[in-house]
């Protein structure tokens, strides 16, 4: 971590058992590191290690929030009337600065969340590519000249910038999606403040120092972490006082619903990002082998801990047996372990202590459901473990790789998200079948279909409800420039990244420009051109 650590944070000790240091992390208000109002703090964990304490954060109190709430309401004139090009510099600036800094960020990201370093390090540049993308907006940001109905008149339409926003995400992907959220909003001309998830509060510290060292004034983006239940729920009362005029949310589907009611009865705009039950169909023209990755990496990649990690693998009963052969074959080798100390795992830790204890309660269901354990143990202990887990289980919180067979439409947990790795199996009579069951659970986040049939694949592309389909590719990996979200219990139909996400941050203003120097009226001064007349001089050509 050398030149951030060096520069920016204050370190308490190196006494943790890996040597790595422990930080003094702070609010970031204006502007200026700030501890909690009561001086309250929680501790960052690495949860593949979890001797290793990444340091101490404040327990942001309502003040503290407040406190963030006014600075970005105070930066918000200042930077509105930023023009858009200069802002998009500073947000190119950003993007070069994670470049320099990408692998010491990577490194951070692994240890503060347990990621393997390539899954880090593609989630960085999603970052970046968010930053790179967004620096050109900022010499668009188009508007349109419209044209007028009324002689010696100009119509345009201006995008504006919505306010302060309040941004808050999960820590599963703690680089990319704030980025998705406060890179278009501040592009737009609003100011944020973000509120850190709790299990990565280091990086979305030195994320957001990046950003300030990238040129962006104070007050701009302001930095409180803290609980969901504390600094969140603050953050989200906050609209009843109308102190922010948007939230932007990523996380589960019940506290996406409790925001959207508190922004909809003070008519804000929320963006909401929520859960899914990803759908992955396998049908008898695919190649299998190909279908087999595909699934296994959506099922297993990043401990199955994304949006759009893969909930119900619909098989097609004429290649179930042998896809589930080969698919079995790579489950009982996955290798699992830090990935600091051991190279080429395919998934580490649980993102920290509370995401496995959900995850347990969600493996209960699937007992309770009497669906077909075919593979998993729960959490991996060292009297308890998959033949290829690497290290000491007891140093963190790992879960065996959990597949479940023989799921019906009428189980619990064909419909709910489990988040974790865990893959529920379903078996299919015919295609027509399978988009049914892939249209059944009451989420529509991402989906995918292994085919080689190009009729079924049009049929699924144009039978699936969901906001993002694969063909012949896993659920995952969005890239930061196609339209991300989801419909039905995904979210509220908005969506990040690319140019769509624009929506989401800003107002359309409609302009008028009257030059004649008199009142023109509206659909009434409109001169008026007559059918008869038109008729006439048609039929004058004859
Ligand atoms: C998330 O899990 O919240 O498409 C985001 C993907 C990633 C983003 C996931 N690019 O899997």
């Amino acid at each position: 971590m050398a030149h951030v650590l060096e520069t920016g944070f204050e370190i308490m000790d190196n006494d943790n058992p890996n040597g790595s240091p422990r930080v003094r992390g702070y609010n970031i208000i204006n502007g200026k590191l700030r501890q909690a109002s009561d001086g309250e703090t929680f501790e960052s964990r690495n949860p593949a290690w979890l001797e290793d304490c990444l340091g101490e954060f404040p327990q942001s109190t309502r003040e503290d929030v407040h406190d963030a709430l006014d600075a970005a309401r105070k930066a918000f004139d200042n930077w509105s009337s930023t023009p858009a090009p200069t802002r998009g510099q500073i947000i190119g600036n950003m993007g070069r600065l994670l470049m320099d800094y990408k692998d010491d960020i990577v490194k951070l990201e692994t240890r503060e969340i347990g990621k393997t370093l390539k899954e880090s390090s593609g989630e960085v540049q999603e970052a970046i590519d968010t930053c790179l993308f967004f620096q050109s907006e900022g010499r668009r940001l188009y508007g349109q000249t419209v044209n007028s109905e009324l002689p010696d008149k100009e119509l345009f339409t201006y995008r504006r910038p919505l306010g302060v926003c309040g941004i808050i995400n999960a820590c599963n992907f703690p680089a990319a999606v704030p980025f998705w959220k406060m890179i278009p909003a501040i592009m737009c001309g609003n100011t944020c403040v973000w509120k850190s998830p709790q299990d990565s509060p280091l990086l979305s510290f030195m994320l957001t120092r990046i950003m300030h060292e990238a040129g962006l004034p104070n007050g701009v983006i302001n930095l409180v972490h803290g609980r969901g239940s504390g600094a969140g729920q603050y953050l989200v009362d906050s609209a009843d006082e109308g102190m922010v005029d948007k939230i932007s949310f990523t996380g589960s589907t019940a506290v996406g619903k409790m925001i959207g009611e508190t922004c909809g009865r003070n008519l804000i705009s929320c963006s909401l990002e929520l859960g899914g039950k990803n759908p992955l169909v396998v049908m008898p023209s695919a190649s299998i082998d190909n279908a087999v990755e595909g699934a296994y990496w959506a099922a297993f990649g990043t401990a199955g801990q994304r949006c759009t990690s893969l909930g119900n693998l619909i098989v097609h009963k004429d290649v179930f047996d042998e896809f589930m052969d080969k698919f079995m074959a790579k489950v009982e080798g996955t290798r699992i372990g830090d990935a600091l100390r051991h190279d080429d795992v395919l998934y580490g830790p649980m993102l920290s202590e509370r995401y496995a204890e959900d995850f347990l309660v969600g493996l209960e269901m699937c007992e309770s459901d009497g669906a077909t354990k075919l593979w998993g143990e729960g959490s991996i202990t060292d009297e308890n473990k998959p033949a290829n887990f690497l290290g000491e289980a007891g140093d963190g919180v790992y879960m065996w790789p959990h597949v479940y067979s023989d799921v019906t439409e009428d189980m619990d947990c064909f419909h709910e998200e489990i988040f974790g790795p865990v893959v529920t199996v379903v078996k299919a009579d015919s295609f027509e079948h399978a988009l049914h069951l892939a249209n059944a659970s009451p989420y529509g986040l991402s989906s995918a279909c292994y085919t080689n049939d190009r009729l079924e694949a049009y049929r699924f592309k144009t039978g699936i409800k969901a906001g993002m389909t694969g063909i012949n590719n896993s659920t995952t990996g969005a890239e930061a420039h196609l339209p991300f979200g989801g419909v039905k219990g995904s979210g509220n139909g908005t969506r990040e990244s690319g140019i769509w996400v624009i929506e989401a941050y800003s107002y359309w203003h409609a302009v008028n420009d009257e030059l004649s120097g008199k009142l023109q009226l509206a659909q009434m001064d409109v001169d008026e051109i007559h059918i008869e007349e038109a008729e006439a001089d048609y039929g004058s050509l004859a």
